[in-house]
């Protein structure tokens, strides 16, 4: 497969300037009829007339209106072509209903639909079909569906046909198209300045009544797109569509976003708050896109981040608006660390921006959309909010309309702050995370002065990466704070900005050596190495005025108990149970900030924690270690629990809104622990009890960590049987949960399941990827679970390779174990690597987690 380079752009040879789109849907054989305005573009430096175009039949081509015969590759076509503008005709026919890859125009329970990013369009037409080539789509869709949508305005409508006409010119990869037997829960909306907007949720008639948060959750984005970012939405429809069958969570296509039902469909019912939650921050996302992405896109794949990190800053901005910004950073960070750290220190480490790739469906990471992220968030600390919006009014105004690049997005911060940006410009191209190393100092007041100093030293280093082994200064916003002994803070939150390699930074006039609270709000993606000292974070647990910290003081202590079970066969500290219950009780505290911090750290976590400190992770031993603590924790603390459990029930009819949220998530944390002492008394009592799925769950999870849900299972799957998107949960709690032992037999009989449905990727998320994330089980020494997993990625494969190629990342960080772990898993990779037409995606997954 070719490897295609950053460096290598080069502008398309022509402008589209107008799109003319006809379908005549039919599942085998819809023909795709498309007429073209063309003209030659000015900024290119010419070459041959080349249009994408894969997997199509050409039935015919014209170009304005004489027939022509056009020179056809594997991936598109060439064709001589006029000096001037022209315009080009072709009919092709593809079959919609025989592509499982889910890219390009497929079926979904008999309703047509479209996914276009990155590169489905060729699937489609023959059309030059990159960011870079902009332009207005009028599209007819003849069919006898009811519903017949696709991108921007309806224009016309008849007996078996409608079009739309898309004013705001885009990049073929925002295209959409949807016909089905759909009905809509609608709504509307008045913009700032007057505009009437419709909008609409389509679904099966069956999902009709999981629509209304997803409404509200949509009108919501768009009050707080013109208030914090001044945006306005810009046509007179806005469409969501719920498709089963769908690779992403979602999809962004200029009006009319298309979305994994799984991602917008909630009743109290069927849907938990983290689903709420999920739903909320996936419908702001998309729905942000309409301006970061679709009114500015991206010049070239490369540029991925300028839509996905800015557009992630935004949507994690909006949930801490709509919820508790202290309980969304923790979350971020989390997530951040679950899945970008790592990617980051492993065999998949790139840079936010890469300079290179075999499929672009392989770099929708959490690399590009989190750490992406996160580089924005820094710079935003760096300049501070006033710049950063100015900055963002001017980016809006200067490229509305255009493709843009990584150097566009960071001119315009140059342009109104004055601040030089080529060094912090490295969080672009510089893979890997950071270590913060930090060293203290303390000089007291000299005998008649009374004011001390407080030096703290810190260094910075980036491990190497693939093809980076030497790393270069990176700029670090570190946000410290000084308490001192009683807790109050002496010195409030500065942002240290480190440039250098190794940097002093002082503080006078201090009367006591200080507390220091490093890295608040996390400042920036990177890992501290400081050496934990227990009694200062103890310290900081309890009396930290930056949530974020205080909530990392308690990780902190967790993860340095558990190294110390895991590694010296310590017992728990009682000092750190002491802290924890102390927390737990602080009614000051907001209640969901309290469960996050009793959740404990995850296996993957501590895998991760245990190798950067020299030893190599067991994950056998690392799932005991974490019982055990639990086990303890539960012993030390069952009354507070017991209190916490009646305390924090919340009245009245299910509402899934943050501040019932917080109280079931603490609920259902004391839960956890309380399963621990009662054998499962109040779980079932809840189980039984539950009208909403979240406590429903939850319930079901207290008593699958302790094996004995076999009941509950049963009752469940009768309850549920029919609603595919909690049927999801009940593959993936088996798999995720199942004892290590049992971990590949439980997969390989629920992949025997009349249910299992592997074609659908949520189905096949839900039970390969649930058996992924069970890590004991997964890692388990037989190996059982590699050879089953890689059995359905062999099979998967030929018919959808990106889910394929994601879920290879599964192995990703295979180097950090022992030595025959690695050969079984090395076994089974080339296994994979070995067959027979393994698609570009994979193969390029597997080789990089090879190398
Ligand atoms: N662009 C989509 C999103 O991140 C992914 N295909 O919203
Ligand atoms: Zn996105």
């Amino acid at each position: 497969p070719q490897t295609i380079f950053l460096a290598d752009y080069t502008p398309f040879t022509h402008r589209v300037e107008r799109a003319h789109l006809t379908f005549r849907l039919a599942p085998g054989a819809t023909r795709v009829i498309s007429r073209i305005d063309f003209a030659p573009n000015p900024d290119s430096g010419g070459g041959p007339f080349f249009l994408h175009g894969e997997k199509l039949a050409l039935i015919e081509a014209k170009i304005d209106g004489a027939p022509v015969t056009p020179e056809i590759t594997e991936t598109g076509l060439t064709c001589a072509v006029p000096d001037g503008p022209f315009t080009w005709e072709a009919e092709v026919e593809i079959s919609p209903q025989s592509n499982t890859a889910l890219e390009g125009l497929y079926m979904s329970n008999g309703m047509y639909c479209t996914q276009c990013e990155a590169e489905g369009f060729r699937k489609i037409t023959y059309y030059p079909d990159r960011p870079d080539v902009m332009a207005p789509f009028t599209v007819r869709i003849e069919s006898d569906l009811p519903v017949l949508l696709s991108n921007g305005n309806p224009t016309g409508r008849g007996e078996g046909w409608a079009e739309w006409t898309d004013p705001w010119p885009k990049p073929a990869y925002l295209f959409a198209l949807v016909a089905g037997e759909l009905v809509n829960h609608p709504d509307r909306f008045t913009t700032r300045s007057g505009r009437e907007v419709e909008l609409n949720i389509w679904v099966r008639e069956g999902d009709l009544h999981k629509c209304a948060f997803g409404m509200d959750a949509l009108k919501r984005s768009m009050t707080w797109d013109e208030q914090v970012y001044g945006r306005e939405y810009d046509l007179d429809v806005f469409n969501i569509v719920a498709v089963d069958d769908f690779n992403m969570g979602a999809m962004e296509n200029k009006g009319l976003n298309i979305f994994n039902s799984s991602a917008v469909l909630a009743s109290p019912e069927t849907a938990t708050d983290a689903n709420f939650e999920r739903i909320e921050s996936i419908i702001a996302h998309e729905y942000f896109h309409n301006w970061t992405g679709n009114r500015i896109t991206c010049r070239d794949w490369f540029q991925l981040c300028l839509k996905e990190g800015l557009t992630v800053f935004r949507d994690q901005h909006f949930s801490g608006d709509e919820r508790s910004a202290a309980v969304q950073r923790i979350n971020d960070v989390l997530a951040l660390r679950a899945r970008q750290f790592r990617e980051d220190n492993g065999p998949l480490a790139h840079p936010v921006r890469p300079e290179s790739f075999v499929e672009i469906n392989n770099f929708y990471t959490a690399t590009v959309y989190e750490k992406g992220a996160e580089v924005i968030g820094m710079l935003k600390r760096l300049v501070g909010d006033e710049a950063y919006f100015k900055a963002l009014d001017l980016y809006f105004t200067r490229h509305d309309g255009q493709a843009c690049t990584i150097e566009d997005w960071l001119k315009v911060f140059e342009d109104t702050t004055g601040r030089e940006l080529s060094q912090f410009k490295r969080w672009y191209s510089q893979a890997g995370t950071p270590r913060l190393d930090v060293h203290e100092a303390w000089s007291p007041g000299m005998a008649g002065k009374a004011a001390g100093t407080y030096t703290l030293t810190l260094r910075q280093n980036t491990p190497p990466t693939p093809g980076q082994p030497d790393k270069a200064p990176l700029v670090i916003p570190v946000a410290v704070g000084l308490l001192d002994k009683d807790g109050t803070e002496v010195v409030p939150t500065r942002v240290l900005e480190m440039t250098d390699v190794t940097q002093s930074f002082a503080f006078d006039g201090l009367e006591t050596r200080p507390v220091p609270s490093i890295l608040r709000g996390f400042s920036a993606p990177v890992i501290l190495t400081r050496k934990p000292d227990r009694t200062e974070l103890a310290f900081l647990l309890a009396h930290d005025t930056d949530p974020f910290n205080r909530w990392e003081a308690g990780r902190t202590l967790a993860k340095d108990v558990l190294v110390r079970m895991i590694a010296e066969d310590a017992a728990p500290s009682p000092a750190y149970l002491v802290a924890l219950e102390q927390m737990a009780q602080d009614s000051d505290l907001d209640p969901a900030f309290r469960a996050l911090a009793l959740g404990l750290p995850s296996q993957d976590d501590m895998a991760q924690t245990l190798f950067d400190s020299g030893h190599t992770p067991d994950p056998t031993r690392i799932r005991r270690a974490i019982r055990a603590l639990g086990q303890a924790i539960a012993d030390h603390a069952g009354s507070t629990f017991s209190d916490l459990y009646d305390e924090m029930t919340v009245p009245g009819p299910y509402l899934p809104d943050a501040e019932g949220a917080g109280r079931r998530a603490l609920r259902q944390a004391a839960l956890g622990f309380l399963t621990l002492e009662d054998e499962g008394a109040r779980a079932r009592a809840q189980f039984d009890a539950a009208d909403n799925m979240t406590e429903q769950l939850g319930a079901l999870v207290a008593l699958l960590h302790i094996d004995a849900a076999e009941e509950q299972l049963s009752a469940f799957r009768h309850q549920w049987q029919r609603d595919r998107l909690v049927m999801d949960k009940w593959f993936g709690l088996q798999a995720s949960m199942a004892p290590p032992e049992k971990a590949a037999n439980v997969t390989r009989r629920l992949s025997e399941d009349a249910d299992f449905d592997w074609k659908n990727p949520n189905r096949f998320r839900a039970v390969l990827g649930g058996l992924a994330a069970n890590a004991a089980g997964f890692h388990h020494p037989s190996g059982d679970s590699y050879a089953l997993f890689t059995d359905w990625l062999i099979r998967l494969d030929p018919l959808n390779p990106q889910t394929t190629a994601r879920m290879t990342t599964a192995f990703e960080t295979w180097k950090r174990y022992d030595a025959d772990r690695q050969e079984m898993i090395r076994e089974n990779l080339e296994r994979l690597a070995a067959v027979p037409d393994l698609s570009r995606d994979t193969t390029e997954m597997v080789g990089r987690i090879l190398s």
